[in-house]
């Protein structure tokens, strides 16, 4: 055996053994560390994501069966159990789907009016110095700027929308578990040069396919402004959530990297990469295990609310935990009552 073929095979035993620790460490202390997490993902690349079927079919046994979905108010309407596992069916079929009744104005209107006044941070920089600065939108310096969790969370409009059981009844119907809301998320997107920084891509303004909530995930993307194709549009592959298809072993062993435009067009075509444009409040769900990216803003910019429910919470959750805030909205507190398992992350404030 020639010793490049010796060592591919060390390697991969390697990441095997990494991978399956981290079910070990999941058991023993509700999550994994980074050194595995890490194993999962290289196996996942050289698996062409076979691996990562393996793991969730794995913590499938691990976790309880979703509860029976019931009618339910949201935001968005009424839901029915026929109405929710037809999403979840065009979720499996495109890798997301668009709702299509929005978030009213004024919830939206109120979380930009707040978030206008709060100091977010400045650019995704991991190397860099953390900066906080107000997002001016008359002077934007970088194509990021993020809220921080704990102030999105204190946001009364934003807590309208955690509260929402759109959510985890949309993720359990399409995770076929139960599912648990893993971090909230808002930032501003702006118009730096009309193109992404293709050396660091940490805007994630270039395809990508995101692997931080391993195994399963789900993620809701809420435009609290109206998003067009000038502004960032999140912009999906259609079909690229489904593991193992031959067209991209090639790029799955290239590892968590970047991917250009006329490569992604190359594999899937150009009419499966889809801009999804759309007036605020317009909630889109998203299977990000498939290709994807923010469009970078040509002009003007974007606020967007995300939401993440992931099936289990495998990773950076348990060490984490994010007490609510003092000011939860009996709605926020009722839902967490409802569905206690998917506010695990966030216990009850002291
Ligand atoms: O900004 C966007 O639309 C893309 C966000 C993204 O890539 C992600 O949340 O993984």
């Amino acid at each position: 055996m020639q010793t490049s073929e010796l060592r591919r095979i060390l390697s991969l035993a390697k990441a095997a053994l990494g991978a399956s620790r981290s079910v070990g460490q999941y058991l023993v202390r509700g999550e994994a560390d980074a050194t595995s997490w890490r194993a999962c993902l290289d196996l996942h690349c050289r698996t062409n994501g076979r691996s990562t079927e393996i793991l969730n079919s794995v913590m499938q046994k691990l976790r309880p069966e979703p509860a029976p979905i019931r009618p339910f108010d949201s935001l968005l309407g009424n839901f029915h159990p026929e109405r929710v596992g037809a999403i979840a069916d065009q979720i499996r079929r495109d890798g997301y789907y668009v709702f299509e009744t929005r978030v009213p104005d004024a919830i939206c209107d109120e979380i930009a009016t707040a978030a206008r006044s709060i100091k977010a941070r400045v650019g995704r920089d991991p190397d860099g110095q953390p900066r906080m600065a107000a997002f001016d939108p008359e002077n934007p310096v970088e194509r990021v700027y993020d809220i921080l969790e704990t102030d999105s969370w204190q946001i009364p409009a934003y807590q309208r929308i955690i509260a929402d059981p759109v959510f985890v009844n949309v993720s359990q119907a399409y995770l076929g578990a139960a599912s648990a809301l893993k971090q909230v998320n808002l930032w501003w997107s702006s118009a730096i040069g009309g193109a992404p920084d293709k050396d660091h891509d940490h805007a994630a303004q270039m395809f990508h396919f995101d692997y931080d909530p391993a195994p399963r995930w789900l993620k809701f993307f809420v435009y609290v402004t109206d998003v067009t194709e000038e502004n960032g549009p999140h912009t999906y592959v259609r079909g690229s959530h489904r593991l193992r298809q031959e067209k991209l072993r090639e790029i799955m062993a290239r590892g968590y990297v970047r991917i250009s435009d006329p490569e992604i067009a190359g594999v899937f075509g150009r009419d499966n990469v889809v801009e999804l444009a759309g007036p605020k409040g317009t909630v889109l769900a998203v299977d990000t295990m498939g290709f994807h990216k923010g469009k970078p803003p040509i002009s003007g910019y974007r606020l967007l609310a995300q939401l993440e429910y992931a099936s289990p919470l495998f990773v950076q959750s348990a060490s984490n935990p994010l007490p609510m805030p003092s000011n939860a909205s009996p709605e926020l507190l009722a839902t967490r009552n409802a569905y206690p398992w998917a506010f695990k992350r966030f216990p009850l404030p002291a």
